[in-house]
């Protein structure tokens, strides 16, 4: 297994920085990816990035991980919720995985209580922002520990 780390992201989150500051806040998609890489590095690990707004995206992605990446970062959007194609290819998945949310979904409204993801992950981030970048690395880095 390598010390690669694929980091992901599903719908609309390629609009970060564009709407809903208020939420999500201001920092673009390609900031908290800069973010992430900074903290990769610093841990000697590779960071791969996909954003996708198609579902089969992230499956493929995730099964393009099997026996090469030692860990996957994965903001799943609106996907998170209900998306049990993503359960099923994580479940099939053998390095460690990490759900990240900006947001804490759970202080939200109802139908976002919900994870499919989260039965699958090792650990969940979620609510700190872009900070949790750098928070989900240093949880891979010491998983790997
Ligand atoms: O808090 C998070 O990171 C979420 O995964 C974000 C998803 C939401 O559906 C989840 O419940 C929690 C929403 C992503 C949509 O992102 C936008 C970004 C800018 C403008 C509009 C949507």
């Amino acid at each position: 297994m390598t010390s690669t780390v694929l980091l992901l992201h599903g719908p609309n989150l390629n609009l970060l920085g564009e709407r809903e500051p208020e939420i999500y806040g201001s920092a673009t998609l390609e900031d908290h990816v800069a973010t992430a890489r900074t903290a990769a590095e610093g841990a000697g690990l590779t960071l791969e990035h996909l954003q996708s707004n198609h579902e089969g995206d992230l499956v493929e992605a995730i099964h393009g991980a099997r026996g090469r990446c030692a860990a996957i970062i994965i903001n799943p959007g609106a996907l998170t919720h209900y998306a049990w194609s993503l359960h099923d290819a994580l479940a099939a998945y053998d390095g460690i995985v990490v759900e990240l949310h900006l947001s804490n979904p759970n202080a939200r409204e109802p139908w976002r209580h919900t994870s499919v993801i989260s039965p699958v992950a090792d650990g969940s981030i979620v609510g700190f922002g872009g900070h949790g970048y750098a928070l989900a690395v240093e949880a891979v880095r010491w998983k790997l520990s």
